[in-house]
């Protein structure tokens, strides 16, 4: 009995130990908004494009090398911790199917968006591969 509690143990902990570790993403992977423009004024409903170059896009879920799914951050920075898994919020937005493109109802006015990456884990990888934050205005 007592060496089938130190195996759970072992297990337990090994099985925390694969939860930290993150999926590496190739130094050159890069993210992006390809629309709308930072500084944009815009109209609803608001078409987001995502870019992505260096890795590929496959559904949350699913493990193959250099990919990952898009996460939508509306009006949020990013979590700052990047080892757990992304909340899903109305300001995280998770495309698990392998989406690259979104329409938003936005309120009028200012809005930042900003794209993140994450693995079939919704965890982001290492490094992080996450775009650079815009902001819009929405009339
Ligand atoms: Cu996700």
């Amino acid at each position: 009995m007592r060496r089938f509690v130190v195996a759970a143990l072992v297990l337990a902990a090994s099985l925390a130990a694969a939860q930290q570790q993150r999926t590496p993403a190739p130094a050159d992977a890069k993210v992006y908004i390809i629309s709308p423009k930072n500084g944009a004024t815009v109209h609803n409903p608001v078409v987001v494009q995502f870019g992505l170059r260096g890795m590929g896009i496959a559904p949350a879920g699913v493990k193959f090398d250099n990919t990952g799914h898009h996460h939508l951050l509306i009006d949020t920075d990013a979590p700052a911790d990047m080892n757990a898994p992304l909340p899903a919020t109305d300001k995280i937005v998770h495309f698990g199917k392998g989406q690259t493109e979104t329409k938003l109802t936005l309120t009028p006015g200012k809005h930042t968006l900003q794209l993140l990456l994450a693995d079939m884990n919704h965890v982001p990888h290492q490094p992080p591969v996450i775009s650079d934050k815009i902001t819009i205005t929405v009339e």
